[in-house]
């Protein structure tokens, strides 16, 4: 699948807009055909979750209907037409015209449903979505099976997710019809860049998958070189373009090129699409992360997509502001915690130089989770899905699988290994990791990751009001990671909650002078270990969870606030990471 685009042969028409919106709150609605149109119960924003958009949904963790019209052009009839949806969370059953055209499962990846041989050219077609957002332990990520079940998520949360932070419902991301000029069409490219940093040359290989057509051929541009191949007989064509002394791709010169992809047909183009790119190695050379070649030492945050009123939907000044807060603060990296972002997260960061370490959406994972050979398999495809629709973005760093699995046995030591032999088996230009809590015993499986990443909350969860043990707790939990697996060391997770506002001297917990303290305290003796490659403070900005006794409203270990004011800590960390150096 690739993200809809318009250019001279495809046209796009976006579906964003208000749709029609009714609560399922029985499940019955399928039996009661809504499938062919329902009564609307109030109207709804795509992209958006539901919660905060009306206060009687905000806590509505169910089925829903979503229904939207458009007409379709006369000339569609012979056209590839399909619908593209950025993601909807978490599981979503699509029909046009009453005829069921696609589910998907998975709150954060997109999907699309090819519409072409029931839409009706020249007509108002009714589209309709039944978004289901379930609060479910067989998910991924999971809901708890019990309230009170040890060792699934540490947030004893209402909803009882077992992960710290909201389960919005809706369709968060941009819904949009993808017109080709033919039902033969370019349906997947893959960009795999090799470097030769001494050399100076690239080897790019594209390789085209040709949706209902094996007898086609392909042709690739990028800038003056071109290749050509036909198809297999899979609809699969493998083309090389040598690229020397390219412009490559780095933190302060973000160069990007675009592969033409041309889909040709009796020497007639009948598809098109132009891919963007970029060229640059990233690898682990000891106890270092290298970008071209050089030592790149990450700063930055775990984050979420997560704003007041739009929950996770996709905004894109949202997107221009915390980049500009994020170089203000003079980091350069950030971890899609805890799921895949919308790609337009990811475009962003590659025109503009920002490192990301691409999590899968598994939070939560723990041992009945491991015992199921569906959900494994499920798994694997996360990572496949994720790969699939990221690995093109140079910004892309490093995968991580899966953050804070509960290990508890062989079982999940080996489901975990699985996940990074699957990332490392669809990628092999970047190194793979999971996020890790605990202790080095329930860890295993770290030896089969490229970087160790650790989260941790010494002076926090661990001593809690006390920086200095800790910090010496923190720097402990560290060194053990690093002895033991012998890998260089991301603090991936650290920090304390601070509510706006509140002050104290001296410093105590949930006062903005305690977080601040405390960031610097960690960001310096996680900097002092030459073995460690990054400092990730948890988090960017507050964000909303679930009800809890141990969440004030909401998670409030944000450098900004939820609408990304800063607090004291922003420009302390400012002060950290300008004034000494690389940024
Ligand atoms: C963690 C989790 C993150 C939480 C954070 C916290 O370890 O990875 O999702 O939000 O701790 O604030 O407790």
């Amino acid at each position: 699948m690739i993200k809809p685009q318009s250019n001279h042969l495809r046209q796009t028409r976006s579906l964003d807009g208000f749709w029609n919106f009714k609560r399922d709150k029985d499940g019955i609605g399928e039996a009661r055909n809504w499938f062919l149109g329902f009564d609307s119960e109030c109207e709804i924003a795509v992209p958006g979750s539901w919660n905060e958009q009306r206060t009687d949904l905000e806590q509505y963790f169910g089925i829903a209907w979503y229904s939207q019209t458009f007409v379709a052009h006369s000339s569609w009839q012979e056209h590839g037409v399909s619908v593209h949806f950025g993601s909807v969370q978490n599981h979503a059953k699509v029909w046009l015209n009453g005829t069921l055209v696609g589910t998907h499962e998975g709150g954060s990846l997109p999907f699309q449903c090819d519409l072409s041989r029931c839409i009706v050219p020249g007509k108002e077609n009714l589209l309709v979505v039944q978004v289901d957002a379930s609060i479910n332990p067989w998910d991924l990520p999971p809901a708890r099976i019990a309230t009170n079940a040890k060792n699934e998520g540490f947030h004893n949360s209402n909803p009882s997710v077992t992960y710290d932070f909201f389960p919005y419902g809706g369709i968060p991301r941009p819904v949009s019809l993808q017109v080709t000029p033919t039902r033969e069409s370019i349906d997947k490219i893959r960009v795999d860049t090799g470097l030769n940093l001494e050399s100076k040359t690239a080897k790019v290989g594209i390789t085209v998958t040709v949706k209902d057509s094996t007898a086609c051929s392909v042709e690739v541009r990028i800038e003056k070189a071109a290749a050509t191949a036909a198809l297999d007989s899979h609809g699969v064509a493998t083309l090389y373009i040598d690229i020397a002394n390219p412009r490559l791709w780095d933190l302060k010169t973000p160069e990007l090129y675009v592969a033409e992809v041309t889909l040709l047909k009796d020497d007639q183009a009948i598809d098109h699409y132009r891919q963007t790119f970029g060229i640059r190695t990233i690898e682990v050379v000891g106890n270092s992360l290298k970008l071209n070649g050089k030592t790149v030492f990450l700063r930055g945050y775990g984050k979420h997509e997560d704003f007041p009123v739009l929950g996770r939907g996709l905004s894109l000044p949202l997107i221009a502001r915390d980049f500009d807060l994020l170089k203000w603060t003079g980091a350069n990296s950030f971890r899609t915690s805890h799921y895949p972002y919308a790609e337009e997260w990811y475009e962003f960061a590659d025109r503009h130089g920002i490192l990301i370490i691409a999590e899968t959406p598994m939070v939560g994972l723990c041992e009945r989770l491991f015992e199921s050979d569906d959900i494994k398999a499920k798994a694997l495809k996360l990572v496949r899905d994720m790969v699939d629709r990221d690995h093109h973005h140079p910004s892309v760093i490093m995968w991580s699988v899966a953050n804070e699995p509960w290990i508890e046995s062989q079982k999940g030591t080996d489901f975990i290994k699985a996940l990074l032999s699957e990332a490392r088996s669809q990628d092999s230009s970047r190194p793979v990791t999971y996020v890790a809590h605990n202790g080095i015993e329930i860890n295993a499986a770290c030896r089969d990751c490229d970087i160790v990443s650790v989260n941790r909350y010494g002076g926090w969860y661990d001593y809690p009001g006390d920086i200095e043990t800790g910090t010496a707790y923190l720097g402990k939990v560290l060194d053990n990671f690093h002895s033991t697996f012998g890998k260089p060391i991301l603090l991936a997770e650290f920090g304390a909650d601070a509510i706006p506002g509140e002050h104290s001297l001296p410093s105590i917990m949930f006062t903005e002078e305690f977080q601040a303290d405390i960031i610097e305290a960690q960001i310096l003796a996680a900097e002092s270990r030459d073995w460690v490659i990054g400092t990730h403070v948890w988090a960017f900005s507050d964000f909303k969870t679930g009800q809890s006794i141990t969440r004030a409203v909401r998670n409030h270990k944000g450098i900004f606030t939820r609408d990304r004011l800063p607090k004291m800590a922003a420009h302390c960390i400012r002060r950290i990471w300008t004034e000494t150096g690389q940024a």
